[in-house]
């Protein structure tokens, strides 16, 4: 069910082989994110919190420097640089697959210096021109979300005709400009943009059809993780929204819908659940494959073993 364009990312095997959704884990080394702000703002505090996600089972490590919350002011360069590299540094010299949140060319290309893999770009490469020189140049992994504007902005650009549609338009049109700036195609992660210029109705219609996301042809992350549409659905009386760090089971839930849906990775805080949530997802897809490929042609008996499986670490 992954998507199977997710093989041809220029990653390591040991991810592109798993016949699953990837965990990619949050480290945010800012004082203000909506989501964990300060919790791990010195570089200590966030290769240690890096180190604890890959040990609940992250494939992946996105490090950012920048909060993108709505009306979050934006931090100079030289700032979001001392944040994130000796971070990028020490967790990629782990050998951990990691990724750099930012939407400047020169803090991505100095974050794959220092050893980053990945480049998540919240803007799609609209925020810096540079960007796609920079990553056609370095051949990385570029998520691409949609976006319409920074954060002291976005609440003001959330207005669509059918969000399914114009968000599937918006990122086409990021495609063609990143490959006509000589990205390859093969380079290219989309990305919905959960409550990024949304509010809280527009992001379950993304949710619930990534189909048309994937249509394009490209494998999809989703972020979902913690956001606020989560905790306005989990309102109680006197609290509404519920906060961030209530937040984490319906996250779980997402991830095991998403990748039902044959999403390529979810980005979330609490990787735990979510890593447990794709196994079970992956599980459950061989069984049903193997019974449909045993059974289709002669109504016959299901076999002993799941022929080709991916088996990972844990026994079953
Ligand atoms: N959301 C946040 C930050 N970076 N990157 C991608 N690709 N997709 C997202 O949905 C996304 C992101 C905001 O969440 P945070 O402040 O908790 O990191």
């Amino acid at each position: 069910m992954l998507h199977p364009t997710s093989s041809r990312l220029p990653l390591p095997s040991s991810l592109t082989a798993l016949e699953r959704t990837l965990v990619l884990g949050v480290v945010n080394v800012t004082p203000d994110s909506f989501s964990d702000g300060g919790e791990w703002f010195e570089p200590d505090a966030a290769i240690a919190h890096g180190y604890e996600l890959l040990a609940d089972g992250a494939d992946l490590l996105d490090v950012g420097g920048e909060s993108t919350r709505p009306g979050a002011v934006r931090v100079d360069e030289t700032e979001e640089l001392r944040r994130v590299l000796p971070v990028i540094e020490a967790l990629a010299a782990t050998g951990a697959t990691v990724s750099v949140d930012t939407t400047r060319a020169r803090v991505a290309e100095r974050a794959l210096e220092a050893g980053a893999r990945v480049v998540n770009d919240v803007s799609g490469g609209l925020a810096d021109p540079a960007m796609a020189q920079v990553v056609a140049d370095s051949g990385a992994v570029f998520v691409a979300m949609h976006w319409r504007g920074h954060a002291d902005v976005m609440d003001a650009n959330a207005r669509y005709d059918d969000v399914v549609l114009d968000v599937r338009d918006e990122l086409a049109a990021r495609v063609d400009a990143l490959v006509g700036a000589g990205v390859d195609v093969r380079q290219l992660v989309l990305d919905p943009g959960l409550g990024f210029a949304k509010p809280g109705v527009d992001n379950w219609p993304l949710l619930a059809n990534l189909d048309v996301l994937q249509s394009l042809g490209l494998p999809v992350l989703v972020g979902a993780s913690r956001k606020r549409f989560l905790g306005h659905l989990l309102a109680r009386p006197g609290v509404d929204p519920v906060p961030p760090t209530e937040r984490d089971a319906a996250t779980a839930a997402l991830t095991t819908l998403c990748a039902a849906q044959g999403a390529w990775a979810v980005r979330v805080h609490d990787v735990r659940p979510s890593a447990d949530a794709v196994r079970v997802v992956a599980r459950w897809q061989d069984v049903r494959a193997s019974r449909a490929a045993f059974s289709a042609p002669t109504g016959g008996a299901l076999p002993g073993a799941l022929p080709g499986a991916q088996q990972e670490g844990r026994p079953s």
